[in-house]
């Protein structure tokens, strides 16, 4: 082909590579029948892309943890519904409890919740592909003190337990500081070390760019071992590239996103299909971007965390404990003399 002739976009080059996946001007249209849509052979194409990227369980690897931050409001557990309903053939479902009130004194979520393949990837016959863990949690407030990186390094090194609020830790580090909150969560059990952190953030005009909080993502995701970061901006039905090219540059910007990394994505929403026709089917059109970009998200790192180097981390954490146990025995039979 004459290399001369290929034309592309301005922002279908510029934003990234997710662009591509999208009609020009996004109309997205319902089909109830998802073979109906222009993007359901691509949609199932990607599927098994992804499949054959995390691989089954005969590889010995433990499937990734994925964890999705951000502040209130700006989308994060409707994402995971999205992303849920991309790798599903049957329809989008709330798996994920979502609808903000818009206001950090009110999150729709409030605790600590981990997502394992068997509440999401429903098959006929269930095979054996290690499809990553996802991570929602309350919203954070935009701030980069020592107290929310903190926070955020008991997210990324697995020190949250199931159900846990947030709030708890939060307050914890308010009375003591950031050195005491460390240390409290330190004792614990790992229970799920984070491989990415997925930051969402709504492309909303009157939100402001939460950019301390894009900081404190930086900061903690680099303090132990290096997390790779992706940046997800929401509801583009209603603030389209070109009506938001600033924000899209300066989030990339903040996160130092590459195309690869980021995504501006449209989430299944009433907004998108007041009618429910989703309750009952997919919609390919808006599934095909959501892949595109998992399958970013889903290529294998070099510092991933082998199976070994968990059962490790699970041994050390036992003999912390036992030590622990130990030293207050010890500690008790002192006193007593
Ligand atoms: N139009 C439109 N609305 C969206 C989109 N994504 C999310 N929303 C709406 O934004 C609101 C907040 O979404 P949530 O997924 O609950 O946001 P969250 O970040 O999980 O909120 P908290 O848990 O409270 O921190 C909901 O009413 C969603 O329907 C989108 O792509 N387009
Ligand atoms: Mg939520």
């Amino acid at each position: 082909m004459d290399r001369t002739k290929i034309k592309v976009e301005r922002d279908v080059w510029e934003n990234s590579f997710v662009e591509q996946h999208y009609n020009k001007n996004h109309g997205i249209i319902l089909h109830t029948d998802p073979k109906e849509d222009p993007k359901y052979n691509e949609k199932n194409k990607l599927i098994r892309k992804c499949q054959e990227i995390v691989g089954t369980n005969v590889s010995g690897k433990p499937p990734l943890n994925i964890a999705i931050v951000g502040t209130p409001g700006g989308g994060k557990s409707s994402l995971l519904n999205t992303i849920f309903a991309s790798f599903s053939t049957e329809s989008w479902t709330e798996i994920v409890p979502f609808g903000s009130f818009g206001r950090a004194q009110r999150q729709r979520t409030t605790r600590f919740k981990s997502y394992v393949k068997d509440t999401y990837y429903k098959r006929r016959v269930q095979d054996a592909y290690l499809m990553p863990t996802f991570l929602d949690m309350t919203g954070f407030e935009d701030d980069d003190s020592e107290k929310s990186v903190a926070l955020l390094e008991l997210v990324c090194t697995g020190r949250i337990k199931e159900d846990e609020e947030l709030r708890s830790a939060k307050d914890y580090a308010t009375k003591y500081g950031a050195e005491a909150l460390l240390g409290r969560y330190n004792k614990g059990v790992c229970h799920r070390p984070v491989d990415r952190i997925i930051v969402v953030c709504t492309s909303n005009l009157h939100v402001n760019i939460p950019e301390s909080f894009l900081n404190a993502v930086w900061k903690a995701s680099t303090k132990h071992r290096e997390i790779p970061v992706y940046g997800v901006l929401t509801c583009r039905d209603k603030y389209p590239p070109n009506v938001v090219e600033d924000r899209i540059k300066s989030f990339c910007h903040l996160l130092a996103l590459p195309k690869c990394r980021f995504a501006h994505i449209i989430n299944y929403c009433d907004d998108i299909d007041n009618e429910g026709v989703h309750f009952d089917t997919t919609i390919p059109s808006l599934d095909v971007p959501v892949l595109q970009f998992m399958k970013q998200v889903l290529n294998p790192r070099q510092d991933d965390l082998t199976q070994k180097q968990v059962s490790k981390m699970d041994i050390l954490a036992i003999f912390a404990f036992i030590f622990a146990v130990v030293a207050f025995i010890y500690v008790l039979l002192i006193s007593n003399r």
